[in-house]
């Protein structure tokens, strides 16, 4: 193994030299430390930082942002965003060992965005991979668009504009997730793909597309099979993601339905699939999904057998780890906390976590509530820190060993870069700093590296380490 970290030590003191390069032109815009405030960390802290490297900047006027809408993807908040995080930050605890670990893990103290050199995309909500080196990102239009070698394929993937509707800054094309069989050749499902997204009735659609037989570059848009629909009673919360997990089985995200506070009780309900991570079998026959026999709730009266798990808000984005086959529910809160909800591999699904009767750690109305069999959130911060989460990955990939086991995310509003980590111990998360982006969901490619989606600005930054 010694050849490979002596390697890894060039590359990664290669790739420190460039990054001096690209701070040199970048912008500091933020420290995640407090100036001074009263919650200000015990000393000593370590540096923590977000540097955004810039391509050159949009113009961005007052006028040009109203003139195309707010975004707002919670529209319930109502408490002053404030852009500095004040978490205390922990101190770093991990030593180096004379034999180092193959997957080193240790809480990351800074990051660096760097932009892909791409433009014209519009309101992204999404990127992932097919396999091979190629980015996927979702337009919320309801384009899917190729970046390949860093540049933008001019012809889309797929264009269903036609029949998706965003006219609610919740809806749209909302999630993607590729068929663990689409790059295998000969194998039964190769070329086909899912996507999440509303219609113009606002109504959610999970359904199947097929690529071209002949361009890999293209999709068919007639090639659609509905596996699913759910009649959205409001136009907000509408989830929208979706992920193969390592049981083969495709896993989705839905929103409790939308307004303020379930006023339908949703989350709680198990009849309906709002509010819920379904997990579904899209093998076992062609065109329908099938209820694997193993679900939690199979069998149980008026219970939706496709349900995996349950007391969700607006789940924003859910992601397996990789390595671990861990599950990561971010869920946007209603007025006051947002939340990451965890389950590990191998759960057997039913976890209920707790909405609307909690909304983070906390009883949505007084003082009390029954708390009896609700999974709590690993971590929850307040809307002093932001309004809306966007959930994001577990670093997995292998050009920066020192982000390994970091789950990024972000806040919508506050535009905060978090790392959550498991210290063996405990779940510790401190905010990074700020980016000053809109980040509306994360990305990650099919070595494991992230990304960062600037959605009102089409901007995709690729996310390493800092220094
Ligand atoms: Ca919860």
């Amino acid at each position: 193994m010694k050849w490979f970290y002596s390697r890894l030590a060039l590359y990664n003191y290669v790739m420190r030299r460039l990054h001096l390069l690209l701070i040199t032109f970048g912008v500091v815009l933020l420290s995640a430390c407090n100036n001074g405030k009263a919650q200000q960390p015990p000393e000593p802290q370590p540096t923590i930082a977000i540097v955004v490297n810039t391509l050159p900047a949009p113009v961005v006027t007052a006028e040009s942002i109203e003139n195309a809408g707010a975004p707002s993807p919670t529209i319930e908040a109502e408490e002053p965003i404030s852009p500095t995080a004040s978490i205390p930050m922990s101190t770093p605890t991990a030593e180096p060992t004379a034999e180092p670990t193959p997957v080193p893990e240790a809480p990351i103290q800074s990051i660096s965005l760097i932009p892909l050199p791409v433009q014209g995309l519009e309101k992204l909500t999404g990127l992932t991979h097919a396999f091979d080196e190629r980015l996927f990102v979702l337009e919320q239009v309801g384009r899917i668009r190729i970046i390949e070698n860093n540049e933008l394929l001019p012809t889309p993937f797929l264009d269903i504009r036609d029949r998706v509707g965003s006219a609610d800054s919740e809806q749209g094309l909302l999630g993607l997730a590729f068929h663990p069989d689409y790059a295998t050749p000969g194998a039964r499902y190769e070329g086909y793909f899912f996507v999440n997204y509303t219609d113009y009735s606002g109504n959610t659609h999970i359904s199947r597309f097929l690529v071209s037989r002949d361009d890999p570059y293209r999709a068919d848009p007639n090639s659609e099979v509905n596996y699913l629909t759910v009649k959205q009673p409001y136009g907000n919360h509408n989830g929208g993601s979706l992920a193969f997990g390592p049981d083969g089985y495709l896993y989705a995200g839905l929103g409790d339905g939308g307004s303020q506070n379930d006023p339908q009780g949703n989350g709680q309900n198990l009849s309906t699939l709002l509010g819920k991570v379904l997990r579904l079998d899209v093998d076992s026959e062609d065109g329908r999904y099938t209820v694997p026999t193993d679900n939690p709730f199979v069998g149980q009266g008026d219970s939706r057998p496709e349900i995996w798990a349950y007391g969700l808000r607006n789940p924003w984005r859910m992601s397996f780890d990789r390595a671990t086959g861990d599950l990561y529910i971010a869920d946007v809160g209603q007025n006051t906390y947002e939340e990451v909800n965890f389950q590990l591999a191998g759960s057997k699904g039913g976890e209920n976590y707790g909405w609307s009767i909690m909304e983070g750690l906390h009883c949505l109305s007084g003082s009390n509530c029954n708390k009896t069999g609700l999974i709590l959130p690993i971590f929850e911060y307040d809307h002093s820190q932001g309004c809306s989460i966007s959930g994001g990955y577990v670093y997995r990939g292998e050009q920066y060993p020192e982000m390994a086991g970091n789950y990024f995310f972000s806040d919508y509003c506050s535009g905060t870069i978090w790392r959550l980590f498991d210290d063996g111990d405990t779940w510790v998360g401190d905010p990074l700093g700020n980016s000053g982006l809109i980040i509306s969901s994360f990305g990650e490619d099919v070595h494991g590296e992230l990304y960062v989606l600037n959605y009102w600005y089409g901007e995709i930054y690729r996310l390493t380490p800092g220094e």
